[in-house]
């Protein structure tokens, strides 16, 4: 295996220094369709490398203002299931959070992989003496799909359950953004479920729909984690994920989501991942677009506010 791979080409930052902890889980257990996202943490960073640093928005240099630090990629071995592989990346991610001992906590931001990794990396957050207990915090998940299967082909840490799973964690609440499948069931637990809010993607295309989105997302307040479903993204944008869905956001309309989130909402980012990216054969689309999330939510995240 070769040298650690560094985001957007700048020098990596030491653990106990970093702004960023960039975990690469590397999950590829449940994927019910189309396959490969195992591959994506890697593509991603390299990717990465052909971005520039400069935030032409908001006119943010990462070089020198962020340090990034990449944690060694955790992948699945022949067979190991996600009952074994999820525990694994929870005790990783905690860990090197521990060995920072009481400096303030980085973002972490998870390279996946497999939807599932999500509860994970949120668990080794929430597990953390240093963080406010779990009801307080708010997940918003952009999504093709509500994910809110208790269970799927035989597994609870399925792919399709990962937002059910989250709400194990006993967060307080659940912003789902984007959602365009769901069975009845999960159409039902969403509307029952008061911790759940969901913005069908219908939803957001009625008449004043994406402005009250943003308007909601602005309000979030507390601790915040974010988890980008690439398929919540219009096809063209993550062309090669497993199980596509037409209808979804467009690029302006997720940095829009972001940014009403991120920078001009009251809650504090403290965990992000991106799933379910599967790099194709020909083209860079697919984790060039993971690759510019990750620079966004960052530079969304850390950018002093424009005079
Ligand atoms: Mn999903």
């Amino acid at each position: 295996m070769g040298s650690t791979p560094t985001f957007l080409e700048l020098p990596g930052s030491s653990l106990e220094g970093a702004d960023v902890l960039i975990a690469r889980a590397a999950l590829e257990g449940t994927v019910s369709y189309g396959k490969g996202t195992a591959a994506a943490p890697d593509a991603i960073l390299r990717a990465s490398l052909h971005l520039e640093s400069f935030d032409e928005e908001l006119e943010f240099e990462h070089e020198g203002s962020l340090r990034y630090h990449v944690l060694p990629r955790l992948e699945a071995e022949a067979g190991e299931p996600p009952e074994s592989y999820l525990p694994r990346l929870t005790r990783l991610v905690r860990e090197r959070l521990e060995r920072r001992g009481d400096r303030p906590l980085p973002l972490l931001l998870g390279l996946g992989g497999e939807h599932s990794v999500t509860a994970a990396l949120l668990e080794a957050l929430l597990s953390g003496p240093e963080v406010p207990p779990p009801q307080r915090w708010t997940v918003v998940q952009i999504d093709a799909h509500a994910d809110l299967r208790e269970s799927y082909h035989g597994s609870r840490l399925n792919h399709a359950c990962a937002m059910r799973r989250v709400l194990d964690l006993g967060v307080g609440r659940l912003v789902a953004v984007g959602i365009r499948s769901a069975e009845a069931a999960e159409f039902r637990l969403a509307r029952e479920d008061p911790r759940i809010e969901t913005w069908y993607a219908h939803r957001i295309e009625t008449p004043g729909g994406f402005d009250a989105l943003l308007a909601a997302l602005r309000a979030v307040e507390g601790p915040l984690y974010l988890t980008v479903d690439v398929d919540g993204l219009e096809v063209h944008l993550a062309p090669g994920t497993g199980t596509p869905q037409p209808g979804g956001l467009s690029w302006a309309r997720t940095m829009a989501v972001l940014r009403a989130l991120l920078r001009q909402g009251g809650g504090e980012l403290m965990g992000a991942d991106i799933c379910e990216t599967v790099p194709q054969p020909h083209g860079q689309v697919n984790e060039t677009v993971a690759a510019r999330l990750a620079f966004k939510i960052a530079g969304y995240r850390f950018a002093p506010p424009s005079a």
